[in-house]
């Protein structure tokens, strides 16, 4: 499988905050994913860093503050038909200041380790996030049909992440 190097990319971000044996989502209420549960996130905007956008998405989907983000996985995905192809940075501290609270984007919810709801999340998750659970770095690469159907698909865990 080959990742489509014609297709121009959209940077986003995402962020999962870990606290103790909990990880921490938001149901997405309106946009892109709304009625699925996921990290915090969004496009990164003119004159930002990647993790400057990240932390900034963060703050306003869900109220709280990081220092610093370490950088985990690296995932790319394709929509059939779509010339645009999505580049997701996803990011992760343990360390945070403030309260989780809702949004008019996300209502947030921590969720055991052992518990994450993959029903009701994009359905690449459950590919990647056992990697992230484990402390793993990884990037992938998914082509979607529609937002539901995954026809085909790459992970690789990582020592270091590409730039
Ligand atoms: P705005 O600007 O708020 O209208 P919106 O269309 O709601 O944008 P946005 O900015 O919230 O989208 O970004 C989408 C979020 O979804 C980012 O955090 C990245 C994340 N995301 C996109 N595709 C994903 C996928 N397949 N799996 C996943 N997260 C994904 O876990």
């Amino acid at each position: 499988m080959s990742i489509p190097v014609h297709l121009s990319r959209k940077v986003l971000t995402l962020v999962l905050i870990r606290h103790q044996q909990q990880v921490l989502l938001g149901m997405k209420k309106r946009g892109f994913g709304a009625g699925r549960w996921n990290g915090f996130g969004g496009k990164v905007e003119m004159g930002e860093t990647i993790e400057q956008a990240a932390k900034r998405e963060l703050e306003e989907e869900s109220c709280l503050r990081v220092d610093s983000l370490q950088k985990v996985g690296l995932l790319l995905f394709e929509f059939v038909g779509d010339p645009v192809m999505l580049e997701v940075h996803v990011f992760s501290s343990r360390h945070f200041t403030g309260e989780p609270r809702e949004t008019e984007e996300m209502r947030p919810k921590w969720f055991p380790v052992e518990h994450i709801p993959y029903d009701s999340m994009w359905p690449d998750d459950i590919h990647w996030f056992p990697l992230f659970l484990k402390g793993s770095k990884f990037s992938g690469f998914f082509k979607f049909e529609g937002h539901n159907t995954i026809l085909e698909h790459s992970l690789q865990e990582l020592d270091t992440l590409p730039q």
